[in-house]
């Protein structure tokens, strides 16, 4: 048994074991984090287990199709004890939202190579290109076929991860997974359009003010924007933050590294940061207290807007610089 048989049989037992679930993701969800969680919900349920599933963000909406969302928390609710806490997707204890305070037995199932292990039981896979693909394997000849429902969150899981079946993590065992998952009952048309294809008018708006005052530095091969307080306020609010934006960016042709701000509050707000692969992100993030995937990482923002962007921007230039000297 190599170390990933083990943590899938302790998963398992511990699964069948307790009988009340905290499942938690990160802060600031997306897809592979609120899809894998989904996805536990759905089993633990059709187990006999209770879960609460807890995930907290401005675009939290977005992900309103999925089955089993509507029972979504924004934190633990009052009087829930969990004799175990299932996290998913989250590099570090921090990452977890405010309201999610891990209880039980802590189990940990991630693919950022640097999740720092916080966990009683952790299961970190950095060649799965979703934690939905670990999901899959856990449930994988265990105790019950997969539901439509299961299916249709992991599906969602490792279509988003994968920015559609195109980053570099995608695999043979990416498709394997993904045919199973359509076998089993996921809709890659209804999935796809519903988070795709339904964007608001007022975010291809924000965008548009964004691509209008893109900045291009050291021969174009840095580029970032900026969504301040200011433009959130007159476009609608921070739901209408476009999660697909930081990515596009990194397809302009000669850019290295994309940066795209963006300012909620007084102190509050962050930083999305994707790279070609040339230029690790995780490691810019890192330099600011955030992290990721060396091609896509973010960092929060820490005090005085202006001059936290200009150490993100510093950071990122000093990266780029290194790597093309
Ligand atoms: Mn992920």
């Amino acid at each position: 048994m190599d170390s990933t048989d083990s943590a899938v049989a302790a998963i398992r037992r511990a699964l069948e074991q307790f009988h009340t679930f905290l499942v938690c993701g990160h802060e600031e969800p997306d897809g592979d984090s609120i899809g894998s969680q989904l996805a536990l919900l759905h089993r633990l349920e059709r187990m006999g287990k209770k879960a609460a599933v807890v995930a907290e963000g401005p675009t939290l909406g977005n992900y309103r199709f999925l089955p089993g969302f509507a029972k979504i928390c924004p934190s633990t609710p009052e009087g829930f004890e969990a004799q175990a806490t299932v996290c998913v997707d989250t590099a570090s204890a921090e990452r977890l939202p405010r309201g999610a305070v891990p209880q039980g037995l802590v189990i940990n199932i991630d693919h950022h190579a640097g999740n720092s292990r916080f966990g009683a039981i952790n299961w970190i896979d950095p060649e799965a290109a979703a934690v939905g693909e670990q999901i899959f394997a856990l449930f994988d000849n265990w105790a019950m076929p997969l539901s439509p429902e299961e299916a249709g969150c992991l599906y969602f899981a490792v279509l988003t991860d994968t920015g559609s079946f195109q980053y570099s993590k995608t695999s043979a065992r990416t498709f394997e997974i993904a045919a199973a998952l359509v076998e089993a009952g996921a809709d890659p048309y209804a999935l796809a359009s519903a988070y795709y294809c339904d964007i608001h008018p007022d975010t291809v708006r924000l965008v548009g003010e964004v691509l209008a005052h893109l900045r291009f530095e050291l021969e174009g091969r840095l580029v970032w924007g900026e969504i301040t307080r200011e433009m959130y306020e007159r476009f609608g609010g921070p739901e209408r933050h476009p999660e697909q934006l930081a990515s596009q960016l990194r397809a302009i042709r000669g850019v290295e590294v994309a940066v795209l701000f963006h300012e909620t509050g007084p102190g509050d707000g962050g930083a999305s940061l994707r790279s070609r692969g040339r230029v690790d992100v995780s490691a810019v993030a890192a330099e600011l207290g955030g992290g990721g995937h060396p091609s896509a990482a973010g960092c929060r923002l820490r005090g005085d807007y202006a001059l936290w962007r200009e150490r993100v921007l510093e950071a990122a230039r000093r990266h780029i610089e290194k790597a093309f000297g």
